[in-house]
């Protein structure tokens, strides 16, 4: 397993919607396994395949955080919101390709999602909680959208400011 490297916002792509996987090949499952290392090491609970440069339809998750909990692994290939609730709840999110940078979003509190394991067997569950604001903000990575366009321009922008800096600091480290 190999640690990718996790691109950082603004990165073009991070803006594109990404096809779903046409056939679960060993490729498919050696960068599933590498995203599950990578999300654990940042330390992330959830990673999309575009954050790593890999523009498929997978993303992984584990929102399992109590200390000394089982964890629970997910490899979700090409996911579905099935179902979302009318009730929304608001989470201060954070996102491995906008590091240090955290924001209020709203969003449904509870959805379905379906998917394709590894296995290639199809999975569908209700998510509620961190689960849930977690497997929305991943989906929305397959489509090229980050939290951060759910923000004010205005905030939005000092956003990207502040990474093209970070960016351009660790270019020069
Ligand atoms: O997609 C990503 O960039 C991962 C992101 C997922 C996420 C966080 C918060 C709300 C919705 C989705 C992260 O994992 S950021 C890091 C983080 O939240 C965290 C890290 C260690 C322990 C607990 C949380
Ligand atoms: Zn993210």
């Amino acid at each position: 397993m190999t640690i990718r490297t996790i691109l950082i916002h603004p990165d073009p792509r991070l803006k594109k919607v990404v096809p779903p996987v046409a056939e679960i090949t060993p490729d498919i499952r050696t960068l599933a396994d590498d995203m599950l290392q990578t999300m654990y090491d940042a330390p992330g609970i959830g990673l999309a395949a575009p954050q790593v440069g890999e523009m498929v339809r997978m993303i992984t998750m584990d929102c399992v955080k109590e200390e000394g909990a089982e964890p629970r692994p997910l490899v979700l290939i090409n996911p579905e919101v099935t179902w979302s609730s009318d009730a929304t709840s608001v989470y201060e999110e954070g996102c491995l390709s906008i590091p240090e940078q955290y924001a209020d979003v709203e969003r449904p509190a509870e959805v379905k999602v379906s998917w394709l394991d590894v296995d290639g067997t199809a999975q569908e569950e209700h998510f509620k909680g961190l689960w849930a604001t977690c497997v929305q903000h991943e989906i929305d990575h397959l489509d090229g959208k980050l939290f951060i366009d759910y923000l004010k321009p205005l905030k939005r922008q000092m956003i990207t400011r502040k990474m093209q800096k970070l960016k351009r600091e660790r270019a020069r480290a």
